[in-house]
């Protein structure tokens, strides 16, 4: 692994540190910090999550297992960015990616805002994407900008065909928005289908993803501000933390092979959304655990 511009931080997630050479699961910290339309602070997230979950339980009780016990999972510390280059900072996340996955193993991003989810699921083959998150980042071009967090999923589209996308939670997009969804095949679960019909939505997304390869990517505005108030652009009316917490474990017997955490914005929070964030990690590290054993 070239890790010229990775700057290592110890400890890593979880307080572990599992060589890289061993690991199935290899985090990095892409802190991108650069388009955010309201509040910023990505940089600092990476750091804040990791301090969460340093403070939590690495017994995950909901699947009676340590998910360090079959796991091993490496940090590779936060990735040093351009601060006002997306296009430059892209690259630097998708070199990082490929060479992940070239060692066979899992890369697991924390965020940073949204748009690193671009630069980091192009670099898979293939895969189907599956996002939490309250707002369907589908606009072609957002103040200017055609990579940036509010249009990340549509940039998606540029190499992925819209059946492969699934979007969970979304409770706010703009008109134009609405209509492209409508015009296309993918698959949305809105924040009130999957509060009121969580069982039904799962068994959906399992019918569709089947065993292809999945990228998840968890915008923690996902969850309802009452659970995540530190994020960039909160928007009420969504699931709380026990029900994201439930959908992990269920989507983390899909066959994921990539994942990111992302818009944490740690100025703007108490540590409420950082400790969330963190057990959703913990969740979904259990159910790779649980495949592994
Ligand atoms: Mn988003």
């Amino acid at each position: 692994m070239q890790t010229e511009n990775l700057i290592p931080i110890r400890p890593g997630f979880g307080g572990f540190d599992f060589p890289y050479e061993k690991a199935d699961v290899v985090f990095f910290g892409a802190p991108m910090d650069v388009t955010s339309s309201y509040r910023s602070g990505y940089r600092f997230a990476p750091a804040k999550i990791r301090e969460a979950s340093a403070n939590l339980e690495t017994y995950v009780q909901s699947s009676g297992l340590d998910v360090f016990e079959k796991l091993n999972v490496s940090d590779l510390g936060d990735l040093m960015l351009v601060p006002t280059d997306v296009e430059a900072s892209g690259r630097a996340i998708a070199a990082v990616v490929r060479q992940i996955l070239k060692d066979r193993k899992i890369p697991f991003l924390l965020g940073g805002e949204h748009t690193i989810t671009y630069f980091s699921a192009k670099s898979f083959k293939d895969c189907c994407v599956v996002q939490l998150d309250a707002h369907r980042d589908l606009r072609d071009e957002y103040m200017g900008d055609k990579v940036c967090h509010a249009t990340v999923m549509r940039r998606l589209l540029d190499f992925l065909p819209p059946e492969r996308i699934v979007q969970l939670g979304v409770r706010s997009c703009s008109k134009d928005e609405a209509e492209f969804l409508d015009r296309t095949h993918i698959a949305a679960y809105d924040s009130g289908r999957l509060i009121e019909d969580h069982a039904e939505v799962v068994k959906e997304v399992k019918d569709i993803v089947g065993d292809e390869d999945v990228y998840l990517t968890v915008d923690l505005d996902v969850l309802d501000p009452a659970f995540a108030p530190g994020v960039a652009t909160p928007e009420p009316g969504g699931p709380s933390t026990f029900q994201i917490l439930k959908l992990l474990r269920e989507l983390g017997e899909l066959n994921i092979v990539g994942c990111d955490v992302v818009e944490l914005v740690p100025p703007h929070d108490d540590g409420t959304t950082a400790f969330a964030a963190a057990r959703l990690i913990y969740e979904l590290l259990a159910a790779f655990s649980k495949k592994s054993r």
